[in-house]
C-alpha cells in the first residue's frame, strides 16, 4: 500500500521532455512559487522558494559588495520626473501603473509605481553630485517593480510585480570610465552564473533592441530546455542621456562643469527560474550545493532495533552543521522510497543513508543527486567527503549544462537553415551589422538578434546573408522568452 501511493506521487511531476507542462508543476510540486494569486502576472514566494531566492541572492549581494553600497529609494515616481527623459517614456510608458488617488482625492501630480529606478534615482544623484571627487558613485538596490507586461505573463520569468528586481546606478566622470563598469557588470553577472552552475551567452544587443534611453546594452543569456533562449541580466551604458535631462554635473580637476556619465545593469527572478529549469529533472528539483537550502539529507535506514543507527545519523548530523553545512535528518516513520521520493523533489545534493551493514563497516552510503551515483564513504571522514563531492556535485553541473548549451548552437549560412536550426536552439550566422539587414533578417526569420556575441562565438568569416557583403561579425538569432 505504501509502495503503490509512493508510486502514484511520483507520476504528479510531468516529463522535463514536456518542459512548460514540468515547469509549471515543479513550481507548486517543489514549493517554490504559489500561482494561485488572483492578479495576473503576481505570484507567491512559498517559504521554500523564498529560502532559494535568498541564497541566490546573498551570492549577488557578496559579488556586488564589494565596491558596490546598498541603498533604497523610493517605489513611487513623481509624472514630473518619470516624464523628462523622451526616450525612456516612449519605452515604459505601456508599461506604467499609475497611481492616481490618495483616499477619495485625485492627486495633483500622478505617481508611478516604478517599472524600473533611473527616474527614482537620477534626481537624487544631481544633488548627490558636485566634484569629481564624489565620483564615481555605485549603488545597488534590490526591488520589487511593476511593468504592466502584455506578452504572456509566466511566473519568475514575465512578472507584472518582478519582486527580485537587482538594479545597479553608476555615475563616472567620463563615457570611457562608464563603459568600462559596463564590462565590468557582465562579468559580475558572468561569475554570479558560474556560482549557480549556468553558462552564459554575452552579446550585444542590436540597437534596436537597447533599453530605453541608452548608448548601448550589453545582454547576458542562457539556453532553456525549451530551445528558447531566456535574458537573465543586462547591462546599459546610459551615456551623459540621463545626466542632461536630470542636470547631473560635476566639476573638474579645472574647475568646469561637465555632465556625468551613467550606467545601470539588473536582473531578477529570472535567474531563478534559469536555475531550476536548467538543472531540475524528471524527478525535481536539483539545486548546486551553494544555494540548495538543505545541502545534505541524512537517512536512517533501521531495520528492528534502531537506537544505534540513530544516534549515529545525529552525530553525522552534528558534525557536518558544526562544519557549517545545511544538514537535515528525515526521522519520520515513512519508508527510505517515500523519504528519497520528497528530498528529491527538493534539490538536496547529496543524500546520505546509514543502515546495518554501514554501520559495521564503520561508513555511510552517499547518493548524489545529480548523478544518482552511489558510494560508501568513511564516517571518520564525513565532512572532508562531503565538501570533496558538493565540489565534484557542483563541476558536473556546470560541464552538463555547457555541453547542452553548445550542442544547441548551430552555425548556419542561410535564412533558410537558420529558420529550421532555432527549433532547436541558437543559430549563429554572419551579419554585417547594418540595421536595416539585421531588421530583413529578424523579420524573414520570425525571431529576434539577440547580437553580437563577445570572444570568439561572436567572430568568423561569412556573407551577410541580405546585402551578401562579406563580414567577420558573427550574430546569434533565437526563439526567446
Ligand atoms: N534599469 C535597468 C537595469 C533595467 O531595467 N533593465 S531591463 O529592463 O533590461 O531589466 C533588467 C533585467 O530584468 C532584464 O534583463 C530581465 O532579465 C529582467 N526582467 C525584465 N522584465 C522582467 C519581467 N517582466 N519579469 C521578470 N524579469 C524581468
Ligand atoms: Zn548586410
Amino acid at each position: 500500500m505504501a509502495e503503490k501511493q509512493t508510486e502514484e506521487k511520483k507520476s504528479v511531476l510531468p516529463s522535463k521532455s514536456d518542459f512548460s507542462e514540468w515547469y509549471n508543476e515543479l513550481l507548486l510540486a517543489g514549493e517554490i512559487m504559489d500561482v494561485r494569486y488572483p492578479v495576473k502576472g503576481l505570484y507567491v514566494w512559498f517559504p521554500f522558494g523564498f529560502e532559494v531566492r535568498k541564497r541566490t541572492y546573498s551570492l549577488i549581494r557578496e559579488l556586488l559588495d564589494k565596491d558596490h553600497k546598498e541603498a533604497l529609494f523610493p517605489l513611487l515616481i513623481p509624472e514630473t520626473e518619470f516624464m523628462k527623459e523622451a526616450e525612456h517614456i516612449k519605452g515604459f510608458e505601456n508599461e506604467v501603473y499609475w497611481v492616481t488617488h490618495g483616499g477619495k482625492n485625485e492627486l495633483d501630480v500622478k505617481l508611478a509605481l516604478r517599472p524600473t529606478s533611473e527616474t527614482a534615482i537620477y534626481p537624487m544623484y544631481k544633488v548627490w553630485v558636485r566634484s569629481h571627487a564624489d565620483l564615481p558613485i555605485k549603488i545597488y538596490q534590490i526591488v520589487n517593480t511593476f511593468r504592466y507586461e502584455t506578452k504572456h505573463t509566466r511566473p519568475l520569468i514575465r512578472l507584472r510585480e518582478i519582486t527580485s528586481f537587482k538594479e545597479a546606478h553608476t555615475v563616472h566622470a567620463t563615457w570611457d570610465e562608464a563603459a568600462e563598469q559596463v564590462r565590468e557588470a557582465t562579468r559580475i553577472y558572468q561569475e554570479f552564473y558560474m556560482r549557480l552552475a549556468i553558462p552564459t551567452i554575452v552579446s550585444k544587443r542590436p540597437e534596436w533592441d537597447k533599453f530605453p534611453g541608452a548608448d548601448y546594452t550589453m545582454a547576458v543569456d542562457t539556453l532553456m530546455p525549451d530551445n528558447k533562449t531566456l535574458q537573465i541580466g543586462t547591462a546599459h551604458h546610459l551615456g551623459s542621456n540621463f545626466a542632461k535631462t536630470f542636470d547631473i554635473k560635476y566639476e573638474d580637476a579645472k574647475g568646469e562643469q561637465q555632465y556625468a556619465h551613467q550606467t545601470c545593469y539588473g536582473i531578477s527572478e529570472r535567474s531563478i527560474a534559469a536555475l531550476i529549469s536548467i538543472h531540475g529533472d524528471d524527478k525535481g528539483l536539483v539545486f548546486p550545493p551553494l544555494v540548495a537550502p538543505v545541502q545534505v539529507v541524512i537517512i536512517p535506514i533501521l531495520f528492528g532495533k534502531s537506537e544505534e543507527i540513530i544516534t549515529a545519523c545525529r552525530q553525522v548530523r552534528d558534525c557536518l552543521t558544526a562544519a557549517g553545512i545545511r544538514t537535515a535528518i528525515d526521522e519520520s516513520d515513512e519508508r527510505p522510497g517515500a523519504k528519497y521520493y520528497r528530498w528529491e523533489m527538493k534539490g538536496v545534493p547529496l543524500r546520505i543513508e546509514i543502515g546495518p551493514r554501514d554501520l559495521k563497516n564503520n561508513a555511510a552510503t552517499v547518493v548524489r543527486r545529480d548523478s544518482g551515483s552511489k558510494e560508501s564513504i568513511p564516517l571518520g571522514n564525513i565532512v572532508e567527503e562531503v565538501n570533496k563531492r558538493f565540489r565534484v556535485i557542483h563541476e558536473s553541473l556546470y560541464e552538463r549544462a555547457n555541453s547542452s548549451l553548445k550542442e544547441r548552437i548551430f552555425d548556419c549560412e542561410s535564412i533558410e537553415e537558420v529558420k529550421d536550426k532555432i527549433q532547436g536552439g541558437i543559430a549563429r550566422i554572419a551579419w554585417c551589422g547594418e540595421r536595416e539587414c539585421g531588421l530583413a533578417m529578424e523579420e524573414a526569420v520570425g525571431a529576434g538578434i539577440l547580437g553580437i556575441p563577445e570572444g570568439d562565438m561572436g567572430s568568423g568569416t561569412g556573407n551577410c546573408p541580405v546585402c551578401k557583403k562579406e563580414t567577420g561579425n558573427m550574430a546569434i538569432m533565437a526563439r526567446t522568452y
